[in-house]
């Protein structure tokens, strides 16, 4: 039974409408029996700060393990120093997302169908209300959810303007990012925190940019996508009545794929969360824990995420796979892609694809994403989805015998780029952008949670070589 009484100004702040909830519901269509997502988020405040209270009045002083300094050598490995609300990732079973694993969230959430559109896969959307609320939103608080995000969804002129003006040879990732800090000149954030709002309310406004900048994530994207590769419409049409990935898909000029369509809904909905330690996640919770706007932070995160050993492995993998195609035809037998992967590994590259920071087991993620292949007859019979099928099963005991990563099995980025190749998206150098896409749905709900419960500026302790020593030689 939690005991502590919350500060009645806090409670105050948590219930009462204000004038983010005012535009809120100015941009969607209210169904009358439908909370919106904000109200479902203020309805859990309360009890979120209560539960903070007592683990801090309580346990502040229990001891979650040494620090050693194999761990301020070692990147904070199993360093648990981090609160995260929306998952937890379980080295052995994977990632949950309040609880839920992939396939419960599959069985639980709202999929398209449900919302009466062509599809079966679950909704990014849902998965978003998930890990903002922590409960499953009806089918009708979904569609309305994706209704507000249609409203909200396109680009000032300012920021087609800066999108226009980068060269195409600058990185999607890079103009992604660029663009993505801009947005910040609408910062709701900013212009409360000017203002002078309490700390109290700070969850609000960033709750609205965050919402903001996911609706305007596939409009950004999908203008970077026609400068650079000319194809999509680059006018960001919206169609209401579409949810936010079929509109995307449109956008970037495979509106007729049903197949893609769904299968980047199921893509967007499960690269979403990880917990908070993996590289975007963190630079984001890292850069907003100075209340820099959700804007400045979620570019920072996908800075983090455009490196190769992070979310730029989608591409990687990829590009792997088809010089390994290149190299020794269509059809290469076992022991060719075996030899393969040994020339990688004796050239002293990783094999991209395989091995992670936390996880010790094939990745569920993986898994979901082979699945969805299993269900498809196109994707079954594709050459590249059954290389890389072949290679999830051949890449692990050469990586064991090779001896030096502590999971020689396949993550998300083995099984993702070679459905988007499948489906005729073939321009590696933006399938980052889509997992940065995606995982605004996880590393923004986690910042709505972090000023809800007023945690403090990030500002662990370093040491030099020097101090270190000193500190374990007495
Ligand atoms: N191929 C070859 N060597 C690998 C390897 C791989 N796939 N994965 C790990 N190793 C090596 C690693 O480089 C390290 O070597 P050194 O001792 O020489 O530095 C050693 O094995 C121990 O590494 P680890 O403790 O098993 O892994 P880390 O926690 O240090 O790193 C990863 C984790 C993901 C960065 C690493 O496994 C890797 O580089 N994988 C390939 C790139 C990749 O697929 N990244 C995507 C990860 C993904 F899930 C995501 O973030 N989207």
């Amino acid at each position: 039974m939690l005991s502590l009484t919350i500060p009645r100004a806090a409670l105050r702040s948590a219930a009462a409408p204000r004038q983010f909830a005012a535009a809120a519901s100015a941009a969607s269509v209210r169904f009358a029996s439908t909370k919106t997502l904000r109200d479902a988020v203020a309805e859990i405040v309360p009890a979120k700060r209560e539960e903070l209270a007592e683990i801090k009045s309580k346990y502040s002083e229990s001891s979650l393990g040494e620090v050693k300094v194999s761990n301020l050598i070692g990147g904070m490995r199993g360093l648990k120093c981090m609160l995260w609300e929306g998952s937890v990732l379980d080295a052995d079973s994977g990632i949950t997302f309040h609880g839920r694993s992939i396939p419960q969230s599959q069985q639980e959430l709202p999929t398209a169908a449900d919302i009466g559109r062509p599809g079966k896969e679950i909704l990014p959307e849902s998965m978003l209300w998930l890990l903002l609320t922590g409960k499953v939103p009806t089918k009708e608080e979904v569609k309305q959810l994706s209704e507000d995000l249609a409203a909200r969804g396109k680009l000032p002129g300012h920021i087609e303007k800066i999108i226009d003006s980068f060269p195409k040879t600058l990185h999607p990732m890079t103009q992604f990012s660029a663009a993505v800090a801009s947005l910040n000149h609408d910062s709701k954030f900013a212009e409360a925190y000017s203002r002078g709002i309490k700390k109290t309310e700070y969850w609000e406004p960033t709750l609205e940019d965050s919402i903001d900048l996911i609706a305007k994530l596939p409009a950004v994207a999908s203008r970077i996508f026609f400068n650079v590769f000319g194809k999509g419409d680059g006018n960001q049409t919206i169609d209401s009545s579409k949810d936010l990935i079929e509109n995307f898909t449109h956008q970037i000029g495979y509106g007729d794929s049903e197949g893609l369509i769904d299968y980047l809904r199921l893509y967007i909905a499960i690269h979403g969360d990880h917990e908070g330690g993996n590289v975007s996640a963190h630079a984001t919770h890292l850069v907003g824990s100075a209340l820099s706007d959700p804007y400045l932070a979620y570019s920072a995160g996908l800075n983090g995420l455009a490196g190769p050993l992070h979310g730029l492995a989608n591409q990687e993998v990829l590009g792997w796979a088809l010089e390994l195609r290149g190299e020794v035809g269509e059809r290469p037998t076992d022991q060719e892609i075996q030899d393969y992967l040994w020339k990688t590994l004796k050239s002293g590259r990783v094999v991209p694809g395989y091995g992670h920071a936390v996880l010790r087991q094939p990745d569920p993620r993986f898994t979901a994403l082979s699945k969805f292949c299993e269900t498809r007859p196109e994707l079954r019979e594709d050459s590249i989805v059954q290389l890389v099928q072949r290679l999830s099963q051949l890449a692990p005991p050469v990586l064991k015998e090779h001896g030096k990563t502590k999971n020689p099995y396949p993550n998300v980025d083995a099984a993702s780029g070679c459905v988007l190749y499948s489906y005729g998206l073939d321009q590696f150098k933006f399938y980052t952008v889509l997992f940065g896409i995606s995982r605004a749905i996880g590393a923004l709900p986690q910042l709505v949670y972090d000023r809800m419960l007023g945690l403090p500026i990030e500002r662990p302790k370093s040491l030099s070589m020097e101090a270190l020593k000193k500190i374990v030689a007495n």
